[in-house]
């Protein structure tokens, strides 16, 4: 069986891989497809919509089954934004996007507050049906500067204190074990495992 994960994120793309290696399948990036797909508009009210579309969009286009994935960091400060929007934060980079999030924090005077992210797996049939979703989440505390250069997007800004670092000090393997992806990553993986044969 041959499984598209479809994320235009390589951040995304090097994680899922790397959690899903051992799954009875061929996995496919949107880049093996022999012509492009364009991006569904994420038009979803939360992660879970936008995961759901973007498998089902994905799946029907390659005319395979299809991972997607919908994540988001939620800043308790900042009442939960950027959330579901936060590929859509203002900035060229991760880095200016970083800034951005820590310039709202100080527009209330303080860096100060916990955040999470929030990863939702879907899993869709070559048709577009869903077949499975699974959700993880992890918190954390906002760093006070941004720290750390490995992972992607927000990495630098979630401290993770039972390894006193945050994301972007952890390896892969180290977030993997402990990430919202990770999580539902592990969840999806043995759903895959029950019901799809060798
Ligand atoms: P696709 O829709 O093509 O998968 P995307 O980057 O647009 O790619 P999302 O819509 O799910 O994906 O956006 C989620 C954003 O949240 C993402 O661009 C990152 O900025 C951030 N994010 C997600 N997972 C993260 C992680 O593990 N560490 C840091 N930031 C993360």
């Amino acid at each position: 069986v041959r499984l598209l994960v479809a994320t235009s994120n390589p951040g995304k793309v090097r994680e899922l891989v790397a959690l899903f290696a051992d799954v009875p399948c061929t996995l496919l990036s949107l880049q093996d497809l022999p012509s492009p797909i364009a991006p569904p508009d994420e038009t979803g009210e939360t992660c879970t919509d936008n995961a759901r579309l973007k498998a089902t969009a994905y799946a029907r286009a390659a005319g395979l089954p299809c991972l997607a994935e919908d994540s988001g960091f939620e800043v308790a400060a900042l009442d939960g934004l950027p959330g579901v929007r936060s590929a859509r934060v203002p900035g060229a980079d991760d880095a200016e996007r970083n800034a951005w999030v820590y310039a709202q924090l100080d527009a209330r005077g303080s860096r100060e507050s916990s955040a999470r992210f929030v990863s939702v797996l879907a899993l869709a049939h070559s048709t577009g049906d869903i077949a499975h979703v699974a959700e993880g989440d992890v918190s954390g505390e906002i760093a006070p500067e941004p720290r750390g250069s490995n992972g992607f997007g927000y990495d630098p800004m979630l401290f993770h204190p039972p390894l006193g670092r945050t994301f972007a000090e952890l390896t892969q393997e180290e977030k993997a074990d402990v990430s919202h992806r990770g999580r539902a990553a592990r969840l999806m993986h043995d759903w895959i495992r029950e019901h799809i044969g060798e």
